[in-house]
């Protein structure tokens, strides 16, 4: 069963955009979950749920809440094992790979095994690269990491195909929650020129013109996380 995933490869056969609603649980009240479900753009078609750093325990609280009050399919988009929980649809199986910090590369991926074992979630494995988005990431906080300057076009692509060979099924180019300057459309094009899976984007797109630069130069998905918050 792989229903999530395939929702991504029709979309990239019939150039539908996909648009994800970040909810970083840290900032995050249940309370007001049914409210801030109900104020979502209408073209929303996908949940993450997950951050840098979260209370033990409290994403479950988050994906359960938001079960409550819609059918979207929430995707985990986990800062680290912790935020495992059986609760949600999917999960994106990430590994940073614009980093060389090995617990990161693989090393927490092997701590979740036991915790996904014991779930029905969809794993999607996929290659996660930060970019330089003119501001100090959690991400790169958190793993110890160095962003892709947005300049070394060449590292990105390279590393997105390179991700793609490793039998990725999706790529993600992150600038990193709340950047200043998100990942360049020409960054976008020309990733989407090397690869044949689908490409996620997000870190600092807040506007509507953001958000179509980004699906015109070839993003499938768009993630909105600080716009909402
Ligand atoms: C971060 O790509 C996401 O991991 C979303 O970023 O919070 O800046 O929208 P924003």
């Amino acid at each position: 069963m792989q229903k999530l995933y395939d929702s991504f490869v029709d979309a990239l056969e019939k150039e539908k955009k996909l648009l994800a609603i970040l909810i970083d649980p840290d900032k995050f009240d249940v309370e007001t979950a049914a409210e801030f479900l109900r104020k979502l753009p209408s073209k929303t078609t996908h949940i993450l749920v997950g951050g840098s750093s979260v209370p033990d325990g409290y994403t479950e609280t988050v994906v359960r809440a938001l079960k409550l009050y819609t059918a979207k399919p929430i995707l985990l988009f986990p800062g680290d094992v912790s935020q495992i929980t059986a609760a949600a649809d999917g999960i994106l199986f990430l590994s940073l790979l614009s980093g060389r910090n090995p617990e990161f590369l693989v090393g927490q991926q092997i701590k979740a095994v036991p915790f996904l074992k014991e779930t029905q979630l969809e794993i999607i494995p996929t290659g996660y690269l930060l970019v330089d988005g003119q501001n100090t990431s959690a991400v790169a906080r958190v793993t110890e990491t160095n962003p892709i300057a947005q300049e070394n076009l060449v590292e990105i692509v390279h590393t997105a195909k390179a991700a793609q060979w490793m039998g990725k099924k999706l790529v993600y180019l992150e600038a990193g929650s709340g950047a200043k300057v998100p990942v360049a459309p020409e960054i976008i094009a020309a990733v989407k020129r090397e690869l044949s899976i689908p490409i996620i984007v997000g870190g600092g797109i807040k506007t509507e013109a953001q958000l179509e630069a980004a699906y015109r130069a070839g993003a499938q998905m768009v993630v909105m996380g600080t716009a909402f918050e």
